[in-house]
């Protein structure tokens, strides 16, 4: 049996914060202390088992001895890394958020890990990449392929990770390297690699052959965990929490209302836990009066750009709209 965490309490918790009705003040600190402390209803780090997964096929299996990753194709001097040579390279480590493009306002297609790997820039410079670049392809083991611009390739936030989370890559998230390309959705993420290839025209993946957006860059999106939909309230106030994700734009502000987007109050934003990764809030909802009562959310990016409010399809380039929790306040 799982064992009973601050999460599971947080759960029972967050629903009911009852400041009046409490029996004792050792009661009183401790809710207060929940109220006030920043409380995390999803871990901020996503366990490799909780990671969610998406691949057009089954995982294929890599045998090591077999496996190389290849910088071809515009380079002054094409390269082979075997695996030894991968691990053997000073590696970098940076926590990301990665997003499906098919993910929804129900957020199930979202996670963060903590991933090490080579930036993908030392790899370019060790090649001699050519400036008549204009696409980097990423090529993989399953037959998958996406590509990045050779100027988003350049920057030192993009690696070829080998780790998740202190572990060698599971098998069901690229092993033995992955893409990492912070603030792009998921499919550019590419997993199983085995080439890179630099090429003077633009390229179109898997998913842009089929009418995905290529450009990819992550929707600014918010979404309420607590109290969940269909959640019941009561007491004095509720806390109200969640995360906000713009990829590398991060999050400014967020915002919730209770009176069907006429009003807006700005919640509290958690410290930032790295510049490509999700944010967490919370807001300390004063309870009206019993009832049914609709709460949204909305979050503005770093540049101060408000997210579209639009219900929007995830194609071809990512959900629109806001996430909506309903709740019953009872006496
Ligand atoms: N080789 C390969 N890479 C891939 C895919 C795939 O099918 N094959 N799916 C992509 C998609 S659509 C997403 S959202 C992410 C998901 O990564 P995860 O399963 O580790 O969460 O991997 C991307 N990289
Ligand atoms: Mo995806």
């Amino acid at each position: 049996m799982r064992k009973f965490s601050r999460r599971d309490f947080l759960r029972l918790a967050g629903g009911v914060a009852v400041a009046s009705a409490l029996p004792n003040p050792a009661w009183a600190g401790i809710l207060d202390r929940l109220l006030h402390e920043p409380a995390l209803l999803r871990p901020a780090i996503t366990p490799n088992d909780k990671f969610y997964v998406t691949s057009y096929r089954s995982a294929p299996d890599i045998r090591l001895d077999q496996w190389s990753l290849a910088i071809k194709g515009l380079v002054e001097k094409p390269l082979t890394l075997t695996h030894a040579d991968l691990l053997a390279r000073p590696a970098v480590a940076q926590i990301v958020t990665l997003e499906c493009v098919g993910n929804g306002v129900a957020a199930d297609a979202i996670s963060t890990a903590e991933w090490k790997g080579l930036p993908l820039k030392a790899l370019l410079d060790e090649a001699g990449a050519s400036s008549q670049a204009v696409d980097v392809i990423f090529r993989a083991a399953d037959g998958y392929s996406d590509s990045i611009p050779l100027a988003r390739a350049r920057a030192g936030d993009v690696l070829v990770a080998h780790t998740m989370n202190g572990v060698p890559l599971p098998r069901g998230h690229g092993f033995p390297a992955r893409m990492i390309v912070p603030g792009i959705y998921g499919m550019k993420n590419v997993q199983w690699l085995t080439e890179i290839e630099l090429v003077g025209e633009d390229y179109k993946g898997y998913y842009q052959q089929k009418g995905w957006s290529d450009e990819a860059a992550v929707k600014t999106s918010s979404h309420i965990d607590l109290p969940g939909h269909g959640g019941v309230v009561k007491g004095r106030e509720a806390l109200v929490q969640g995360f906000a994700f713009a990829g590398t734009r991060r999050i400014k502000k967020v915002e919730v209302s209770f009176d069907d987007g006429e009003t807006w109050r700005e919640a509290q934003l958690e410290p930032e836990l790295a510049p490509a990764a999700w944010r967490f809030w919370s807001y300390r909802w004063e309870l009206p009066k019993p009832g049914r009562y609709s709460i949204a959310v909305r979050a503005t990016d770093g540049r101060g750009r408000l997210q579209s409010t639009e219900e929007q399809a995830a194609f071809p380039d990512g959900a629109g709209g806001l996430h909506e929790n309903t709740v019953n306040v009872i006496a």
